[in-house]
């Protein structure tokens, strides 16, 4: 019988209407990526273990925008698993999560109103939860990016999960997950320097993080640093989520793809963007050879610093403005 890869259609939730890798067998679609290392999407119905049933059926047009359809989440997490594969691919020329060309999977509609979504190193795979009244899921873009970059953190660096490495393992979800949005370059969910905004964690619409101003969230004690005491990881990454923004985008008052944004500066002196990209070429160089998996602020500044010269040369305007930023975030030599 036929088997081969297709390009079906996806109507998602958050990201309007999709182009989704597909496979067909005989007459039936299932949810696997022929093309990214087979990366397969499941559905859990609810339950918390296991894999449940792989996508299937017998079309290839997967959801309806809507939780009324159990595969519009689907279409979700099989699309943020795709651009987050051609984002690596594209922006770093890394291959899958072990950049052996080998895809994860991923599994949602994980128990019931769960308000979580996570990744696991030893299932190789990420789980979406359906958000509170299984009406949230967190199936984002930019939350599929997150979740899969800690499979990339955890076979590079290996940032231990607590303290000021685990703040930086955290901010590297949240920068890639904000490269995979801006990449991903879709109407319905256009890039911005915001972490969750699509999903309504906090019940009323507004984001879980914001890069330009970490203490926005509440948690995040301030948007520079001054010691990360006991802070959660998914506070303590503020500090680094708030020096990422300010090397791509500078200091100051700022509006992109219409959302305003105010970058404050614990020095008080202005910060020269360098644009998102070349900022992002930084922080993986640092992440993939320079970061342990103690690395602490102290460490993440001299690293990228480092990787920022190999990339620009030391007397390159770069370079001078991975210094600026650290410095605008109180991150000293
Ligand atoms: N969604 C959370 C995260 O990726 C799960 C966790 O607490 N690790 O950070
Ligand atoms: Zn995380
Ligand atoms: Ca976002």
């Amino acid at each position: 019988e036929y088997q081969g890869i297709e390009t079906g259609v996806g109507n998602t939730q958050y990201s309007g209407q999709v182009q989704l890798t597909t496979t067909q067998s005989g007459s039936t679609y299932t949810l696997t990526d022929g093309a990214r290392g087979g990366h397969k999407t499941y559905n859990l119905n609810h339950g918390t273990s296991g894999t449940g049933t792989l996508f299937s059926q017998s079309n290839d047009t997967w959801g309806n925008g809507s939780t009324s359809n159990a595969a519009t989440a689907g279409a979700d997490a099989h699309y943020g698993a795709q651009e987050t594969w051609d984002f690596y691919k594209n922006t770093f020329g890394r291959s899958g999560i072990r950049n052996d060309g080998v895809g994860a999977y991923s599994r949602v509609h994980y128990g019931n109103s769960y308000v979580n979504a996570f990744w696991d190193d030893g299932c190789f795979c990420m789980t979406y939860g359906d958000g509170s009244n299984n009406a949230d899921p967190l199936t984002s873009l930019d939350v599929a990016g997150h979740e899969m970059s800690h499979g990339v953190t955890a076979n590079t660096a290996g940032l231990d999960y607590s303290g000021e490495s685990g703040g930086l393992n955290e901010a590297t979800s949240d920068i890639m997950g904000t490269g995979v949005e801006f990449y991903a370059n879709n109407s319905s969910d256009p890039g911005d320097y915001l972490i969750g905004e699509k999903i309504n964690i906090n019940g009323d619409g507004t984001p879980l993080r914001y890069m330009d101003k970490p203490s926005k969230d509440g948690g995040s004690a301030d948007s520079w640093y001054d010691g990360v005491g006991d802070l959660d990881v998914h506070y303590s990454s503020g500090v680094a989520n708030h020096f990422f923004y300010l090397l791509s985008e500078g200091s100051g008052a700022k509006v992109i793809n219409g959302v305003s944004y105010d970058s404050p500066t614990a020095d008080g002196l202005p910060v020269t963007g360098i644009g998102r990209d070349k900022a992002l070429q930084i922080w993986y160089r640092a992440l993939t050879t320079k970061f342990t998996s103690t690395t602490n602020y102290a460490d993440a500044r001299t690293g990228t610093l480092a990787a920022a010269g190999e990339l620009y040369g030391t007397s390159s305007t770069e370079y001078k403005a991975v210094q600026d930023a650290w410095a605008a975030v109180a991150v000293g030599s």
